[in-house]
């Protein structure tokens, strides 16, 4: 997986926890007596406190990867399931936050050394640093979560690649489960499988990759939701070749007027070369205007299918210029 390096984000309780508890330790065992070492004891509390805040904070902005440098592809799906504006602007909150916890600390020691009560001025920083942690605390909930969405984004090499897509239901994640290793979840209901997905399968020395997507229902681009449009970044950036699925049966829940629709459409605004297939074919034998019958069910027409997708990546030569 590509973001799998990023690691939990700590809450704020967590971080202040954390830092106290450390600072407490840096003077646990150790003789206080007379003004220098209460001096000395509080400054170094409140220097470990800071230290462990700050640093943790600039650590979880640096291990976050930097959005300019992603392809296109992951770029789109990223702001999809994150907002790359909204993770701009939670990462330099952070940022912000690491270095005042650091000013925090170097004003406080100037005044710990001139004050009559240390002890008060280190409690007084203290309180100033878990306020400004607390102004993150939602950023840091929400970049968690982030690193929890990206660490299940599936890791798109430069191999050749086939982006299966469709109305939901129609057995999409079936067919990419019974031709790789991959094994999404399948169910009987639509809306299943909610972000892309990828599985692997070798044929004659040769890896090709398998994108499952989310279902696409027919509608405009702007009513789509967080799923449909990962579905659509796969069909707009990525070099592949589609297999659309078809379910002539209907027992997907959706007609075959709407499905066709939404066909001939990503046919027309995506310059991809489209295979189709008409699956569930041990439910019905109605004829459609696919390219290949098969059912995922009993294996019927999966290898046939197959054998096409290969011949037809094989004739994908000259890479056409992606919008
Ligand atoms: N009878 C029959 N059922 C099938 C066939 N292929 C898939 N199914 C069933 O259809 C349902 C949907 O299958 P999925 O593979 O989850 O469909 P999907 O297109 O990935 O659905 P979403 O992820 O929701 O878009 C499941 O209950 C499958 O068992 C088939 O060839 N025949
Ligand atoms: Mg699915």
């Amino acid at each position: 997986m590509i973001f799998e390096k990023i690691n939990t984000v700590p809450t704020s309780d967590e971080l202040l926890d954390k830092a106290f508890r450390r600072a407490s330790r840096a003077m646990a065992g150790k003789q206080v007596s007379g003004r220098e070492s209460l001096l000395k004891a509080n400054e170094s509390m409140m220097l470990t406190a800071a230290n462990i805040l700050s640093d943790n904070l600039g650590n979880i902005v640096r291990r976050f990867p930097s959005f300019e440098h992603l392809s296109p592809f992951y770029y789109d799906v990223v702001d999809v399931i994150a907002g790359v504006d909204d993770l701009r602007q939670s990462l330099s909150r952070i940022g912000w936050a690491s270095s005042k916890i650091h000013e925090i600390s170097r004003q406080h020691v100037q005044k710990i050394r001139k004050s009559e009560s240390p002890q008060q001025i280190r409690k007084q920083a203290f309180g100033r640093m878990a306020s400004i942690m607390g102004s993150i605390e939602d950023d840091l909930l929400y970049l968690n979560d982030v690193r929890n969405k990206l660490r299940k984004l599936p890791d798109v090499r430069d191999e050749p690649t086939i982006v299966v897509a469709g109305y939901p239901n129609v057995g999409k994640s079936s067919f990419v489960s019974s031709i790789t290793g991959a094994r999404p979840e399948i169910a009987s209901y639509p809306f299943t499988t909610k972000g892309v997905s990828i599985g692997h399968f070798i044929r004659d020395g040769v890896r090709y990759q398998v994108l499952d997507t989310p279902g696409l229902l027919d509608r405009p681009m702007a009513d789509r939701n967080e799923a449909e449009m990962q579905a659509i970044a796969a069909l707009k950036h990525l070099d592949a070749i589609v297999f659309f699925i078809l379910d002539p049966s209907e027992y997907c829940g959706y007609e075959m007027k709407d499905q066709l629709r939404l066909m001939y459409e990503i046919k027309e605004n995506f310059p991809l070369p489209m295979l189709v297939g008409a699956n569930k074919k041990d439910l019905n034998n109605i004829k459609s205007e696919a390219d290949v019958q098969m059912s995922t069910m009993t294996g019927e027409g999966v290898d046939n299918a197959v054998d096409m997708l290969i011949k037809m990546l094989n004739e994908k030569v000259i890479k056409e210029p992606l919008a």
